[in-house]
């Protein structure tokens, strides 16, 4: 692969240590790192030790601090291409030729949790990206949820006060199940639709790979005749978008805190590059007030099926980090860096946004020259009269750092339209000086229900789990009660059973109007494939090394990949010498890191052997995950009484067997299981 324009501008950043001497900061060489500098063998250290003190005081400011929201994060390059010119639309030029490949950094992060919470919580996920562009850095600080919960950015801080460890006790880390939370979303229900999407599959992924991202907020694309559409952004997994379940995810949690990163890691690594498809969704000037929402409202999404999403490009991660702390840490984004053809809205949350994400970068990294930071430098060239500040690289030469002058021929200048100068959208405006919200904004239930009526019965059921989990948490009965009652407005249908659970009222009937439903906000209409699938393989010495080694080449050819399970590490004999090379034990692994497990056994395995494969087996079947059975393992499943069950496949002829386990896996998880 060769490089491109960013991975060869931090080249001349990058440093190997390997092989090299060890010297101080000012790069003279030290003759000895174990010992600090001694009045005597057994004597007091002393000042003088240059080499103790620049290596003590370096790591005591090693710690920034983490972001406010979005601390745990993880992040990868990238290229961006787009498949025609869309010209039509945007004069952003890095959306005109197919042809040319524009470098990204993207970061995928929980937003609740601090630096080193778990991975696999319940929350919104970030997915911001950044397109080093010819005309300069371009940022999509999107979620992958659609909406937001509130409607002016003036409220941001109350929410995330609300959602983060309670002040008093630091509790519950990296998770919204507490009674602060759910304070707040009964007494500001402009939250409802996204506490739906919060409650619901989408906010468990199964991997950064598999969920959707969207800008969230209606923009504007400017073309080069100056007309303007409001724009909507969505990126689309190749792979589909695909979750887990919630005591899969809590298991997960304890068993590989870093799964989700792992994941994305492990895939670049393997060449499993992760692939996305840019999607606009667009909507004419004129057509501002044709729909039943307001377009500048961050709590609707657009039905795809009244305003379709225009597939208008692919994004391909490559290449992992080459240091955490330089790249993932010390990005920064922000809404506000745009390229000429990109412009903002209305939309109060994203007019909030544009001041705080430079306001906390000048805490988070340490002064206003964070543009200078490697992973933060534009490809192309920047130029003004902005000068000095902690941390400066920069050494601007000459005299002039002003504008207008006359010494430097009135350079830096400002540079045209025609030359790609950036000019503001000129939308005509009038109004008083209110703190207000249009009454346009007041709807807060007609999206929600419909995110609840478009549900299929599975997803249906894991919301009313996931919102009976998080009010059972609470300790407030009155906070408890008051949700119940906010969300009889989305659906009575819903409510019922939480309130039950939960043993609080349902103190108003009717539920929502609303029958509309839009196909797209259903997982189960995704894309399916056993592409980058992990299947966990359960065998002992004394297995039927031809037959297995069909499955598993079968199972490779589909784009699963296979890892091998045993009781010990080392190689597994089959009857006919046929030998593999062990990846996990069952004590360093667990079912809840496969997305399937095929159990083979052997003829020489202990009965202990057997009561792990169960285990593993009974776990996977009650995920709804698939699993597959041959040999041996067709008698376990038997004895665990499952065999006849939705997506547990066993066959004697491991031909058949094959084909079934690879359909099995491509479905992701059968919903449709008696649990044992
Ligand atoms: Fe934000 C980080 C996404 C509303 C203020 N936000 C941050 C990140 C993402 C988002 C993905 C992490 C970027 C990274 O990986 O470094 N934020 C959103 C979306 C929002 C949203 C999709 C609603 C549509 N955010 C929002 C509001 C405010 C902020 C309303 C404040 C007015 N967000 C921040 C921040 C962060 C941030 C405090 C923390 C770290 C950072 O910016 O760089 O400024």
């Amino acid at each position: 692969m060769g490089k491109n324009r960013k991975d060869e501008q931090l080249e001349q950043y990058r440093v190997d240590d390997t092989g090299k001497h060890l010297t101080t900061n000012q790069g003279l060489k030290v003759a000895e790192d174990e010992f600090s500098l001694k009045a005597g063998q057994r004597g007091p250290t002393l000042m003088e030790d240059f080499h103790f003190r620049e290596k003590m005081t370096h790591f005591d400011h090693e710690r920034i601090p983490e972001r406010i929201v979005h601390a745990r994060g993880f992040a990868a390059h990238g290229e961006f291409e787009v498949y025609e010119s869309m010209k039509e639309f945007t004069k952003a030029k890095f959306l005109q030729d197919p042809l040319v490949k524009t470098p990204v950094f993207v970061r995928f992060s929980t937003v609740a949790g601090s630096k080193g919470s778990a991975d696999a919580v319940r929350d919104a996920r970030g997915f911001a990206t950044k397109f080093y562009t010819e005309e300069g850095n371009y940022d999509l600080v999107g979620n992958n949820i659609p909406v937001f919960f509130i409607q002016d950015a003036i409220k941001f801080p109350d929410l995330i006060h609300a959602v983060k460890p309670e002040p008093h006790n630091e509790m519950p880390q990296a998770a919204s199940a507490h009674d602060t939370f759910w304070d707040f979303v009964a007494n500001n229900q402009e939250s409802a639709h996204m506490v739906m999407w919060a409650m619901s599959d989408r906010a468990i992924p199964r991997s950064y790979r598999m969920m959707e991202g969207f800008g969230v907020h209606t923009f504007r694309f400017v073309n080069e005749q100056g007309q303007a559409h409001f724009v909507k952004f969505h990126w689309k997994p190749v792979l589909g978008t695909h979750s887990m379940v919630w005591d899969e995810a809590q298991k997960v949690n304890g068993k590989d805190p870093d799964f989700h990163r792992r994941d994305l890691y492990e895939a670049i690594e393997n060449g499993d590059y992760p692939e996305y498809e840019l999607g606009v969704q667009l909507i004419k000037e004129e057509d501002e007030f044709s729909f039943d929402f307001d377009v500048l409202d961050p709590t609707k999404l657009w039905p795809e099926e009244d305003v379709p999403v225009k597939i208008v490009g692919k994004m391909t991660l490559n290449r992992n980090v080459d240091n955490v702390f330089a790249e993932s840490e010390q990005v920064a984004f922000h809404p506000g860096h745009v390229v000429p053809g990109i412009d903002f809205s209305n939309d109060p949350l994203l007019q909030g946004r544009l001041f705080s994400y430079t306001d906390t970068q000048l805490i988070r990294l340490g002064g206003p020259n964070f543009h200078e930071l490697p992973i933060n430098r534009p490809v192309c060239p920047f130029h003004n009269n902005q000068r000095d500040g902690y941390g400066r690289h920069t050494i601007n030469r000459g005299q002039v750092s002003y504008h207008k002058n006359s010494l430097a021929q009135n350079t830096p200048s400002p540079a045209s339209e025609a030359e790609g100068g950036y000019t503001h959208y000129q939308e005509k405006m009038e109004g008083h000086k209110v703190r207000a919200r249009s009454e346009s904004f007041k709807d807060h239930f007609s999206q929600a229900a419909m995110f609840w009526n478009s549900m299929s019965a599975p997803e249906k059921e894991h919301i009313k789990k996931a919102f009976s989990f998080e009010l059972g948490k609470v300790q407030s009965k009155s906070v408890q009660q008051q949700v119940i009652d906010m969300f009889s407005n989305v659906s009575i249908e819903l409510v019922k059973d939480v309130a039950e659970a939960i043993g609080a009222d349902i103190r108003k009937q009717g539920g929502s109007t609303v029958t509309k439903s839009s196909p797209a906000l259903s997982q189960e209409n995704t894309m399916k494939t056993a592409k980058t699938r992990k299947v966990g393989v359960i065998l002992g010495d004394g297995f039927n090394g031809k037959d297995v080694t069909l499955v598993l080449d079968q199972l490779k050819d589909s784009g699963a990949q296979v890892e091998l399970i045993s009781d010990r590490l080392g190689k597994r004999v089959g009857l006919d010498e046929v030998e593999f090379d062990v990846d996990h034990t069952f004590l360093t692994s667990d079912s809840v890191l496969f997305d399937s497990l095929y159990v083979v056994g052997g003829k020489d395995v202990s009965n202990q052997f057997k009561q792990q494969a169960i285990y593993f087996t009974k776990e996977a079947f009650s995920h709804y995950k698939p699993v597959g059975a041959t040999h041996d393992g067709m008698k376990w499943f038997e004895e665990l009484g499952i065999i006849d069950q939705t997506g547990v496949v066993t066959n004697e002829d491991v031909n058949n067997f094959a084909g079934e386990f690879t359909h099995a896996i491509i479905a992701h998880r059968h919903w449709d299981r008696q649990l044992v």
